[in-house]
């Protein structure tokens, strides 16, 4: 789900590399993070097994600036591997656009097409309609002697005709082709006031102003007085950071939000499969700060970092009354995010093209 960030000039959107295992999602990324210059991305981080899989997931943002606007396309690939359903269905949720890798090695073809089906599976499980997600496909391994023509590989593959490139991800040929052209489409989708209204609730863009900012931050100021926190934060389940005050002890906070949307949801969705029931939140507790996490609506939720030292009741009541404060201010700012993506749509449209082939130069 894609945000604007008027405050900041910012535009926050998520790329999936979606495929089945080891068709070369994490090489790309990885590709794309030696090649990139240091102002052009952000931190990569993998989660992987010791077998080179990927677990959970990568994420990589990338960056990219226009006018004034910074463009930030938090990359991430969901693990190919059949049994991490539970974690490729967290990756995807929110996402603005999709690059659907494909092994074009011919004995990979189930393979393939059994990804292709869990990828339809999960976004319409999501409530998300196919023909409105941005996609595109990489055809990856070209380079190896069993890989099918491309034509054969157009037919079995791509019966939408989507945008498909040819790509070898070891040696980076088609990679940036391929992002640039998902990260145009992502844009593109994200000012698209007609098809706001038919996207799943997931896959709608926020558009948040100065005064939601404000708003926000002085929400969390009054929750961490009242709970006698150090810091708070608003996160999208689609990972990005809605809001935040106080002290959160960590450098990359891009990282923090991915990580913590991931976590959380999939705590959510453990609790709720063993107790069959709802879900209220989840605390960690250290040494140095314990961390309390609830759900505030359907998409975002609140993370508190509290000294361990606090008592449950204040802790309980302050965060109570934050998560009623901060669900209507968020209701509010739904409400009225088709109108003013109506008002911004057209220079965030106009200054997101030159944003992207700004990239290409
Ligand atoms: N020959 C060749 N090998 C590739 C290419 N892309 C990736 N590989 C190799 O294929 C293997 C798997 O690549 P990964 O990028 O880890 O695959 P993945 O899609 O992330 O796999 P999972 O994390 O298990 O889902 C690695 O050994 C890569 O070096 C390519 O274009 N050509
Ligand atoms: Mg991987």
């Amino acid at each position: 789900m894609a945000i604007l960030h008027e405050a900041t000039k910012e535009v926050i959107c998520k790329i999936v590399y979606h495929g089945t295992g080891m068709c070369g999602k994490t090489t790309s990324l990885m590709y794309l993070n030696h090649h990139l210059p240091p102002s052009q991305r952000g931190k990569f981080i993998s989660l992987e097994t010791p077998t080179e899989r990927t677990l959970y997931f990568d994420f990589l943002p990338i960056i990219t600036e226009a006018r004034g606007y910074k463009f930030r396309y938090l990359c991430f690939t969901t693990p190919g591997q059949d049994y991490y359903e539970a974690s490729r269905k967290l990756v995807l949720k929110g996402a603005d656009g999709i690059v659907f890798v494909v092994d074009s090695q011919r004995e990979r073809a189930a393979e393939n097409f059994s990804s292709q089906a869990l990828l339809e599976k999960n976004l319409t499980e999501m409530g998300q309609r196919q023909d409105l997600m941005p996609m595109v496909v990489q055809y990856n391994k070209r380079d190896l002697a069993s890989a099918i023509p491309l034509d054969e590989a157009e037919k079995k593959y791509n019966a939408k005709h989507l945008l498909s490139f040819p790509a070898v991800a070891k040696t980076g040929q088609g990679v940036y082709e391929t992002f640039l052209s998902v990260a145009k489409m992502a844009l593109t989708k994200l000012t698209q006031a007609d098809g706001e209204n038919r996207m799943g609730d997931l896959f709608k863009t926020t558009v948040i102003t100065t005064e939601d900012s404000t708003r926000f931050r002085n929400q969390l100021a009054k929750l961490n007085e009242e709970a006698g926190a150090k810091g708070s934060l608003l996160v999208d389940e689609s990972s990005s950071l809605l809001a935040m005050q106080g002290e959160i002890p960590s450098k990359d906070l891009e990282t923090l939000g991915a990580l913590l949307a991931c976590n959380f949801t999939a705590a959510q969705e453990l609790a709720f499969n063993m107790s069959g029931g709802g879900f209220t939140g989840i605390t960690q507790k250290a040494p140095l700060r314990n961390l309390h996490a609830v759900r505030v609506d359907k998409r975002r939720f609140l993370v508190v970092l509290y000294d361990p030292k606090t008592e449950a009741r204040r802790l309980r009541d302050a965060v109570n009354y934050a998560r009623g404060t901060l669900s209507a201010a968020l209701l509010q700012m739904d409400q009225m995010s088709p109108s003013r993506l109506a008002r911004f749509g057209e220079l965030f449209t106009s200054v997101s093209r030159l944003a992207v082939s700004g990239m290409n130069a």
